[in-house]
Formats: structure tokens, sequence, C-alpha cells
């Protein structure tokens, strides 16, 4: 299967497809530095551990490793990585101006465990207007056996998607975002170190971790666009000094786009969200 290859020139990459690969951002000292330090961080059990995890069950290995999210907001390592100066210039020419910093999450992912749906990210951060843009990390070797992400180039410039069900055999969140027939879920290879960048309007994904004994880490940025106004509710924003950033709580749009047939091809009609949500969401 065809994979995303590194970009060569990753502003042009981000800006004409909505996503780009950097090779070797950080060094692979860096990245093992960052799967010891989490490692023992999550011999800890924190407040809100599995609260966004559905139907975990006792011997779900994601019980064991359920992901982290916000360390920032305790640990210093995480502030850092978070306000990172590759990562700050990457982001201001992608995007044109200095972005707020919003979040960081932690995936650890052992063997067995299930993937994360396709969905975007501006269903959850609604960052008003421009966009959310995440910066993936990973810290080991990953690909398709272990679960990597998955892109789905052409999505870049969609608006927020109605969501159905999601295989949650598959998936540890329970909804997903349907494609068009002319859309597919490109998969990702990453080395330690490597930094994938995307826009808050592209799908992607990642499948369960299908490898007998491999975990599949990696550590994960979000972003708001310098021009942003709003911000989806319980998130926070601070800028690259780490001063917190008022921006306006954002309870999100009552419109999602959903997929009609017009003469043979898929296009989007925006329809009212609630209204969808109780036809196709409902048990
Ligand atoms: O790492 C994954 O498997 C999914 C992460 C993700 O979708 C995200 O950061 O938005």
């Amino acid at each position: 299967m065809a994979t995303i290859v590194a970009s060569a020139d990753p502003i042009t990459s981000y800006q004409t497809e909505g996503y780009c690969l950097v090779k070797g951002l950080f060094s692979k000292d860096e990245a093992k530095f960052f799967l010891e330090h989490y490692m023992e961080l999550r011999k800890q059990p924190r407040g809100g551990d599995l609260a966004y995890e559905t139907a975990a069950t006792s011997n779900d290995p994601l019980t064991q490793y359920p992901r982290m999210i916000n360390m920032h907001e305790w640990d210093e390592v995480s502030m850092k990585f978070l306000l990172d100066q590759r990562l700050k210039k990457i982001l201001m020419d992608m995007a044109g101006s200095e972005p707020y910093a919003v979040q960081t999450m932690i995936y650890y992912k052992p063997a067995g465990a299930r993937g994360q749906a396709l969905h975007q990210d501006q269903f959850y951060l609604k960052v008003e207007p421009g966009t959310c843009i995440a910066a993936w990390l990973a810290l080991e070797p990953i690909d398709e056996e272990n679960g990597c992400m998955s892109v789905v180039p052409g999505s870049q410039n969609l608006p927020i998607l109605c969501t159905i069900k999601s295989d949650t055999t598959q998936s540890f969140t329970d909804v997903t975002v349907p494609l068009s027939s002319e859309m597919r879920a490109v998969p990702v290879v990453m080395e330690p170190g490597d930094v994938l960048f995307f826009n808050g309007s592209m799908i992607h994904g990642s499948g369960p971790n299908v490898s007998k004994d491999r975990f599949r880490r990696s550590l994960i940025a979000h972003y708001a666009t310098g021009d942003a106004q709003k911000l989806g509710t319980f998130y926070k924003a601070i800028d690259f000094e780490g001063n917190r950033v008022g921006l306006e709580a954002n309870p999100g749009g009552s419109k999602c786009g959903q997929w009609v047939d017009q003469a043979g091809n898929p296009i989007l009609e925006l329809v009212d969200k609630q209204e969808h949500d109780k036809r196709d969401l409902r048990d």
C-alpha cells in the first residue's frame, strides 16, 4: 500500500495539502529520552486516565497504559516540548504567525491496543477563526503493524463533518467520520524523531496495534493558529513565553457536513447537527 513520504518542502506541503512529514526534527536520543521519561510517569496513575476511553475491559491493554493528556500543566519536560523552538519555527512558517499552544498528549498504545477511529481535530478544539495544528512526534519506529497514523489526503479544507458510530472493537473512541467514495486513508510510516504536522480539518486516525510485543508511543502537541479568537470549551491556550491567553470558549456550531450524492459525485451538504446526531448516533 502507498504510504505518505517525507515532504521535500514541508511548508508548501502543509499549505497545499494540509499535512507534512518532517524527518528527524528531533534526534533519536531525544526520542529515547522522552520514551524513558513517559514510561516513568506512567507508573503513577493520574486523574482523568481512561476518561475518554470507551468500552475498556479489564484485559484491555489500554487499561494499563492509558494515554495522558495535558501533561504540560504539571510536567516541565512536556511544557518544554510544547514550546520547543523547532516546532514554533515550522508552525510560524506554515501558518504565517505565532500560534498558541493548547494541548499535550502521550499515547502508549501497547501490543493489542485499539487505535483511534478517523476524525478531525477541529471537532474537538473548535478554533475560530483559523484552525488547530497537530505536531505528532514518533518516539519509536511506527508502521502499519504497531498502528501508525493515517491521513486522508484531500480532506484538509473540509468543514467539520457529522460523526457516526465507530467500531469500538478497533477504536477506543466511539465516533468516526465517513469518507467520500473518492477518499482513502494513507498510512504514515515514521522513525523516532520524525514529526507529522496536520491541520484541524485533516481526517486522520490509527488502527489497532497488531504486533506481538511492540509499543507504539507518540508525543503530541496541539496548537491554535495566531488569528484564533475562540477555542473549544475546557481548552486553555498559552503563548510561547508560557503566558495564559484568554480566548473565548467556543461551544461549536449547529451545522455539520454530510456526504450526499449529486449526479454520481459525492458533495458535502451542511445539515443540522442535533438532527443528524439524533438519527445517526442513537442506539
Ligand atoms: O495517535 C493516534 O493514534 C491518534 C492521535 C490523534 O488522532 C490525534 O492526536 O488527534
